[in-house]
């Protein structure tokens, strides 16, 4: 019996389209079919959008939890050959082979399938699939490629269910998380996992120590290799994509941050420099690093060096020991590429605006360009509660200085676990920092969407509008809350500032003043500035006029 034919386990999900658009997919070879969101508009074009919300929004989708997924994957897996002894994207790369998973998101980004190739080879770019992991729709990560945002769920030991953690994951997929992690501590993390895996449409990444030390009942010192290895073996083989690995915590460098404001706050970084200082021997995650790489290669998992002494604070933004760590993980980054393992890299945490260029600059060069993978930075710390704002304004910086995925924080973060809710904030706010960069990043296509957008705003398409939205649903709610008549919807104005003072419709009429008169647009400004000069003189030239009772 597996945890998924569990039938005290009632899982309900979300499915069916995101309103006002539908899932249409593009067979791009034989077997390789990719998902896009289409939005239909009412001057009859469209827009097709990256999707990652998997069969969930198809119509009439019928979605059986207890079955898990469709398989897609699992002929490319099962028909392949290892190269020199690997079967990691990173190794058909090098050996000049194109996967399925290579053409599959060459469509997705409107990239050629050469170049996804290359960018993996060089290992600036991952693919994060595990080959026990199926169902998953590949994705890439890398800074020549859309910025990715990932979303983390997953219990602790104070709240929430197996039905709870399966909702926030089709949830988060849902409104545009490209990955998800599970971050469980609490109780039946195996199966939570396994119902997580198998109806998962994006990646899933995964801590291993916490399982691990949950294992030895929360006892940091009672760690060791073993128990760390037999974990990753145990969530591998469950399909896992990617692991975040705090290999880069050496026990010289935990004395460096005696002196913090806020010392370790990675909970990965203080379980490892708690066993470090437990028996003063250097981390096993260290010492067996190759061992790991061996484990992670059967597999294709993909390495996600852990920043363990990530900053948590303002004050501690790019000190000594978040800069030594970052160095080993450079070291180690060669390592596992020598090995055939992909790699990307961990970072902050709370860092100033001011600071934020340098963080890219140093892992880029010690780190060989593996795709930094960045937990916001948060650019203040005076605002929790508000705390998906302060780090997407970090976000949105790093993005643009090149890191490929932004990890999000929700409003809860330093406050509580995250709600349905909290993840829906957290997954639209780093959307809008992940397509910011984009744009200021200059890759090819992603203005279009803008365009799309703003061309509905000003001919007051409102259900394009709407539907061209991150989120439809909170566009159209807002905008009906004040005019929620249906001839409100061809309106030429909203409820903001009302038919007398909209921008757009006296932009609009000065275009048609400009076309009545047979002038150019420049020309009509200049003939209605001379009517309102006149208008003006007219009165007495004077700015303010007596009151006329
Ligand atoms: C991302 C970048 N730096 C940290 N993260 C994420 O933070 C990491 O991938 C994981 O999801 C989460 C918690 O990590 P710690 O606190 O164990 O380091
Ligand atoms: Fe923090």
């Amino acid at each position: 019996m597996t945890a998924l034919d569990d039938r005290s386990v009632k899982p309900s999900v979300t499915t069916g389209p995101i309103s006002g658009s539908r899932k249409v997919y593009r067979e791009v070879a034989e077997g390789v079919r990719v998902p896009f969101r289409r939005v239909g508009l009412t001057n009859g074009d469209h827009v097709d959008l990256y999707d990652t919300s998997g069969p969930y929004t198809d119509d009439n989708a019928t979605i059986d939890v207890h079955s898990g997924l469709p398989k897609l994957r699992a002929d490319w897996v099962a028909g392949r050959e290892p190269v020199h002894g690997a079967v990691t994207q990173l190794a058909y790369a090098k050996a000049g082979i194109i996967t399925p998973e290579m053409r599959f998101v060459a469509a997705r980004e409107n990239m050629s399938p050469e170049f996804v190739r290359d960018e993996v080879a060089i290992g600036r770019a991952v693919i994060p699939l595990n080959r026990n992991h199926p169902e998953a729709e590949p994705m890439i990560i890398g800074k020549k490629f859309l910025v990715k945002i990932n979303a983390n769920i997953g219990n602790s030991a104070v709240t929430s269910s197996i039905e709870e953690e399966v909702e926030k994951m089709v949830w988060a997929s849902r409104w545009g998380a490209d990955t998800i992690m599970d971050l469980s501590t609490g109780k039946r993390i195996h199966e939570t996992r396994e119902w997580i895996m198998r109806n998962s449409p994006v990646p899933i990444g995964t801590v291993p120590i916490y399982q691990a030390l949950e294992k030895v009942d929360g006892d940091p010192a009672k760690l060791s290799w073993e128990v760390y290895r037999d974990t990753v073996i145990e969530q591998a083989e469950q399909g896992v994509d990617y692991m975040t690995v705090h290999a880069g915590v050496l026990l010289r460098y935990v004395p460096l941050t005696a002196k913090r404001v806020t010392g370790i706050v990675s909970r990965g970084g203080s379980i490892m420099a708690a066993w470090c200082l437990a028996h003063h021997r250097e981390s096993f995650l260290y010492t067996h690093f190759e061992e790991l790489c061996d484990i992670l290669r059967a597999y294709d998992v993909t390495f996600s060096l852990g920043d363990g002494l990530r900053p948590g604070s303002i004050a501690d933004a790019n000190d000594e020991a978040q800069f030594a760590e970052l160095r080993t993980l450079g070291e180690l980054t060669h390592i596992a590429r020598a090995k055939d393992v992909q790699v990307m890299i961990e970072g902050p945490g709370h860092v100033p605006m001011h600071k934020i260029a340098e963080n890219v600059r140093l892992e880029e060069e010690w780190c060989g360009e593996a795709p930094f993978y960045t937990l916001g930075p948060l650019a203040t710390d005076i605002a929790p509660a508000y705390d998906h704002i302060t780090s997407a304004i970090g976000a949105a910086q790093i993005g643009w200085l090149g890191t490929a995925m932004l990890c999000y924080v929700t409003p809860k973060e330093h406050l509580g676990l995250p709600n349905r809710d909290d993840v829906k904030t957290g997954v639209i706010t780093y959307k809008i920092a992940a397509h910011s960069a984009d744009l200021a990043k200059g890759h090819p296509g992603v203005q279009d969407w803008d365009d799309a957008l703003s061309k509905a705003r000003f001919e007051f398409r409102w259900e394009d509008q709407f539907n061209l939205s991150l989120d439809p649903d909170t566009a159209r709610s807002y905008h009906d809350e004040t005019l929620p008549a249906a001839p409100a919807k061809t309106a030429h104005f909203c409820s903001m500032c009302g038919p007398k003072f909209c921008s757009m419709k006296i932009t609009q009429d000065v275009r048609r003043y400009a076309e009545e008169r047979g002038l150019s647009t420049v020309e009509a400004i200049e003939a209605g500035m001379e009517e309102k000069s006149h208008e003006f003189t007219d009165h007495g030239a004077k700015v303010y006029l007596p009151v006329v009772e």
